[in-house]
This record gives C-alpha cells, sequence and structure tokens, in this order.
C-alpha cells in the first residue's frame, strides 16, 4: 500500500457500470471524511483530453503502437499532474482505468508485446493502484448496456466482439495473478447489487489497510 492517501482503480469492458461505482465509492470516501480526486484515462488534465480525443477519434487509424504510447502520453501527465500531487496530501484517488486497461485493451486485445507495456508501465507511471476493482461483465451484455446509451461509437467501442474477449480474459488474468490487489465483481448483477458489493469490499480492504 501506498505511504500516503489511498489509490483506488475502477476497471472493465464496455458498459460494465464504471460511472456508477465511481459514484459510489467517491461518496462512501467522502463520508469517511477523505479528500476524493476523481481521474479519468485517457484523459483528466488538459493535454490529456487532446489526447483522449485523438485516440477515440473514429476518423484516426491509429498503429496499435501509436494508441499504446498515446495512452501513456496521457498516463504520464496525469500521473504528474494530478496523482501524485494528490496522493501526497493524503487524498484518495479513484481512477476510472490505469495501467491494467493498457494490458488489457492493447495487450490482449491488440496483442503488443506485454514485456514493453511493463517497460512502460514503470518508466511513464511509476505507480501502481493500492486496491483495483474489477467489474467483469459478459461482453455481450456489456456492449448491449454501452449502446442502450445512444450516440455513435467511438474508435475503439467499434472492435469486434473477439477483441473484447481477449479484454476480459486479460483483465480476469491479471487479477487471478494479483488477489491482493484486484477484487473481481460481479457486474452482471443489478446495479444496487454491484454498488453493494463494491462498497462491501472497500470497507473490507479499509480496516485491513486504510
Ligand atoms: N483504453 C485503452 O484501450 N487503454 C487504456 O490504457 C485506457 C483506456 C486507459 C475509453 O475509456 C476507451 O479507452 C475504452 C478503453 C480504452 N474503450 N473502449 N471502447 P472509457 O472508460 O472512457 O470508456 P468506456 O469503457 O467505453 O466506458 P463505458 O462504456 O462508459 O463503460 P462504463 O463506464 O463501465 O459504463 P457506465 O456508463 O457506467 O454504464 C453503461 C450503461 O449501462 C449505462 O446506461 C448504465 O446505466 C448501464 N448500467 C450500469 N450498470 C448496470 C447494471 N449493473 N445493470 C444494468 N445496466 C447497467
Amino acid at each position: 500500500m501506498s505511504a500516503r492517501g489511498v489509490f483506488i482503480s475502477i476497471e472493465g469492458g464496455e458498459g460494465a457500470g464504471k460511472s456508477t461505482v465511481m459514484t459510489a465509492l467517491g461518496e462512501a470516501l467522502a463520508a469517511s471524511g477523505r479528500d476524493v480526486v476523481p481521474t479519468r484515462e485517457p484523459g483528466g488534465t488538459p493535454e490529456g483530453e487532446a489526447i483522449r480525443s485523438l485516440l477515440l477519434d473514429p476518423g484516426n487509424h491509429l498503429l496499435p503502437e501509436t494508441e499504446l504510447l498515446l495512452m501513456f502520453a496521457s498516463r504520464a501527465q496525469l500521473v504528474r499532474q494530478v496523482i501524485a500531487p494528490a496522493l501526497a496530501r493524503g487524498a484518495a484517488v479513484l481512477a476510472d482505468r490505469f495501467t491494467d486497461a493498457s494490458f488489457a485493451y492493447q495487450g490482449g486485445g491488440r496483442g503488443l508485446d506485454t514485456g514493453c507495456i511493463a517497460d512502460l508501465e514503470r518508466w511513464a507511471a511509476g505507480i501502481k493502484p493500492d486496491l483495483t476493482f474489477l467489474l467483469d461483465v459478459g461482453v455481450a451484455e456489456g456492449l448491449a448496456r454501452a449502446r442502450s446509451r445512444g450516440g455513435e461509437p467511438d474508435r475503439i467501442e467499434r472492435e469486434r466482439g473477439d477483441f473484447f474477449e481477449r479484454v476480459r480474459a486479460t483483465y480476469l488474468a491479471r487479477a487471478a495473478a494479483e488477489p491482493a490487489r484486484f477484487r473481481v465483481i460481479d457486474a452482471s448483477q443489478p446495479a444496487p447489487d454491484v454498488r453493494r458489493a463494491v462498497l462491501a469490499a472497500l470497507s473490507d480492504w479499509l480496516e485491513a489497510n486504510g
């Protein structure tokens, strides 16, 4: 665990319900008197948001390597400008995605070399979450939820189902390899049940670590 604030990330595939869970965790941490700093990736800084537009614009034809480097470019800004200062002053940082997403999407989904991603993780991010919630839902169900929101799918949402199956499998493999950090939540449950499961896991974790 970090020596100062707490760093919590929320991960999952399309339509897993990260937004709902971010809100629930933020409210619970604020109610316990913590200064809560929510972030999102790619994005979270003015420069990172510009990189996000580049990454998600369906009109751009990015190579997998370019995509990976842009994810880490956004993350390098976010860590240094927002996350590290917040942790240093004792805040609880709630990250809507962090490095696990690069392993899942660019490693699992695109097939890029995991060793290169691990090198970037060490060099460009240099920090890992203390606790990671993986919201796990079947690909078809997650995509249906995401599509029910309407709007045009972004560049990555246009990928085929097998891409998202590899993303999901990579997330689950990472969670199995690091059980102390990950809490896998069954996100196919109704939203109030997901919320309850996440808050119970947070409370247990804070009792043991907080
Ligand atoms: N990406 C990457 O490739 N590599 C990286 O390193 C990083 C990211 C950091 C943008 O991320 C894209 O960048 C993303 C991964 C990639 N790719 N795609 N595609 P993002 O996090 O900003 O976007 P997203 O993953 O597309 O978010 P999302 O689809 O909005 O997912 P969500 O936040 O988990 O979903 P939600 O908005 O909370 O819920 C979706 C809908 O389902 C909504 O209508 C809810 O009301 C509904 N919902 C939520 N929970 C439930 C339950 N339990 N039951 C029924 N319905 C529910």
